[in-house]
């Protein structure tokens, strides 16, 4: 039961399906058994296959991920890589890439958002 690419899909699993075993980003979602272990970011949204495939739970089998070939399904905030998807999924007129990233390139950083600290009472 190996999986060369780390996507998922076992590459017995990928010659049967006529994907690409050594492609990471060869691969049909419904095919995924095993946990990902790619570190790839196949459509861009800067969330990893890894991480859009597992969920939140680290599963895959559970289907509470995001598709891995829609760059405009993500969760937010699960970015961990730089986007490069230069779509533009609300229709802003900003790319996907620029909101995910924001103005400095790293996603994982909170740039352009206004974080409020709370103030406690005493
Ligand atoms: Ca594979
Ligand atoms: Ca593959
Ligand atoms: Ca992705
Ligand atoms: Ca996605």
């Amino acid at each position: 039961m190996v999986d060369c690419d780390g996507d998922g899909v076992t590459d017995a699993d990928e010659i049967a399906a006529g994907t690409d075993p050594n492609d990471a980003c060869s691969y049909n979602v419904a095919d995924v058994t095993v946990v990902v272990t790619s570190t790839v970011d196949c459509d861009g949204d800067g969330v990893t296959d890894a991480d859009e495939v597992n969920g939140p739970d680290g599963d895959p089998t559970t289907p509470d991920g995001t598709d891995p070939t829609d760059a405009c399904d993500y969760l937010d905030g699960a970015a961990t890589v730089p986007a490069t998807s230069m779509g533009d999924c609300d229709g802003d007129g900003v790319t996907d890439a620029d909101e995910i990233n924001g103005p400095d390139g790293d996603p994982t950083t909170p740039d352009g958002q206004i974080v409020m600290t709370p103030v406690i009472m005493m």
